[in-house]
């Protein structure tokens, strides 16, 4: 059976001589404008990389490698219920293909083979206060394994610029392979009195990695492989993903980058908004004095927390303009799975209540769910309360995607990432001419 890595290497040298004829004889071509508003804006839509992984539409959400989340619900190869297996989906990014069965049970076995955490980086961790937040945990924890780093070693040995991919594919497989044992360790150092699990090679990536969080129960295993799956890449201008890709740019190695992109994951207007979403609910039920609260008390709390000057968490977003379909996926799940719970039902609630009230706000482009609107609930459900943990759930997943970017970057020979920026003298000048 041919590796993931030479498959990989077949199809990056093959696209890699491919765009240089391409911007040999094209690098003029014009293909988007800059607008007054963009540069004041967060550079939205501004077309400004390559990103071979995934890619986002406005309307219909993520399609990674062309293939969109029910496709891949369909086509992946699956746990016992059927749920995707994340490996696939790594596989998938990296080759454009979607693997046989044989394939994800090989790459998951090559993970386990690679997943030995060095014993400095759980004496790190174990130097933090206990209640240090877990992604500040989690950075630490990655920055920890960073002299572990093989980029880094071959480049102080010379290594020709015809290999950067291959050491950042090692190191971003070995860093893929640790990251659930980190990312349990600090789970059960911050909530379970460093009590630990030794992992259990004979599961797959999500079931072991739940098996290490404390469950074993197969739908939580199912909703991990799901998780997981979903949250791993959002096409690359997304702040985690685009902060790894300019890191990764200076040929800083992926642990570096990784661990970058992870600090802006943590942000409450990117990934830290699963954790604010729980939070808002538990706080919204608190006051209520009810678990069930009615469409009207929810509109109620809604009105008073814009009236606050605060955002809704897990709604709105940069590009999407639908209901994100990872938000429809974990309903499906939940529909699925779940039967009568008082916090889903909740969640659905605040589906049918808070669009409406955005969009009477008359400024809000998106007033749709994001990915986490749902996500926390559905952790809540299978024991996981703890909702500081759950950016760090967050970025386990968000490694496949970006580390795959990542390595895809130094095949195609990336340069470093400079775009320009302009003074508001400047800008204004413009206005004036
Ligand atoms: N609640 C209240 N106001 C909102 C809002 C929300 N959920 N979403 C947008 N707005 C407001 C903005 O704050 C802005 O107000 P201002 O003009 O007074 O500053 C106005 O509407 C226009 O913003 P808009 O262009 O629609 O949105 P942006 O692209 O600037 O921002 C985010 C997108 C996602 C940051 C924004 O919708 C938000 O803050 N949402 C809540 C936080 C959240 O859920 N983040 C997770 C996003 C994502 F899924 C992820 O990265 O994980």
């Amino acid at each position: 059976m041919e590796s993931l890595k030479q498959k990989f290497a077949e199809k990056a040298i093959a696209l890699y001589q491919e765009l240089r004829e391409i911007n040999k004889a094209h690098g003029d071509l014009k293909v988007d404008e800059v607008t007054l508003g963009q540069i004041t804006g967060g550079a939205r839509s501004i077309k400004m990389m390559l990103w071979e992984t995934s890619q986002l539409d406005a309307i219909k959400g993520i399609r990674f490698r062309g293939y969109s989340i029910p496709e891949l619900k369909e086509l992946l190869p699956s746990g016992p219920q059927g749920e995707p297996k994340p490996e696939g989906l790594f596989w998938l990014m990296l080759t454009g293909e979607i693997p046989t069965a044989a394939e994800v049970d090989g790459l998951t076995a090559d993970w386990h083979a690679r997943a030995g955490v060095p014993d400095q980086v759980f004496k790190t961790l174990d130097s933090l206060p206990e209640d240090t937040h877990p992604m500040t945990q989690f950075t630490i924890g990655i920055m920890a394994m960073q002299p572990t780093s093989i980029f880094e070693r071959r480049y102080a040995e010379g290594m020709p610029k015809s290999e950067y991919w291959d050491a950042v594919y090692e190191d971003s497989m070995n860093l893929i392979a640790r990251l659930p044992r980190v990312a349990a360790y600090i789970y059960r150092r911050a909530f379970k009195g460093g009590k630990h699990i030794a992992p259990d090679t004979t599961l797959d990536y999500s079931a072991n990695y739940a098996h290490m969080l404390g469950s074993d129960d197969e739908d939580f295993r199912s909703l991990m492989r799901l998780y997981l799956t979903i949250h791993a890449d959002h096409e690359g201008g997304n702040a985690s993903a685009h902060t790894v890709n300019l890191v990764g740019s200076t040929l800083s190695d992926p642990y570096l980058s990784f661990a970058a992109g992870m600090n802006a994951l943590a942000g409450p207007l990117h990934g830290l908004a699963n954790q604010e979403v729980i939070k808002w609910i538990f706080e919204m039920i608190e006051a209520l004095g009810t678990d069930r609260p009615t469409k009207e008390q929810i509109a109620d709390y809604v009105n008073n927390t814009l009236a606050e000057g605060k955002v809704i968490p897990g709604y709105g977003h940069a590009v999407l303009r639908e209901p994100d379909p990872r938000f429809t996926a974990q309903r499906k799940f939940a529909e699925q799975y779940i039967k009568d719970s008082n916090l889903i039902t909740t969640v659905w609630n605040i589906f049918d209540v808070v669009p409406p009230i955005l969009e009477g706000l008359g400024k809000v482009k998106n007033p749709w769910p994001n990915v986490d609107a749902h996500s926390g609930a559905l952790l809540v459900h299978y024991g996981f309360r703890e909702y500081s943990y759950y950016t760090v759930l967050f970025g386990v997943s968000r490694a496949l995607g970006v580390l795959a970017a990542g390595i895809w970057s130094r095949a195609l020979g990336m340069p470093l990432e400079r775009p320009k920026s302009v003074t508001s003298d400047w800008l204004k000048a413009q206005v004036n001419k």
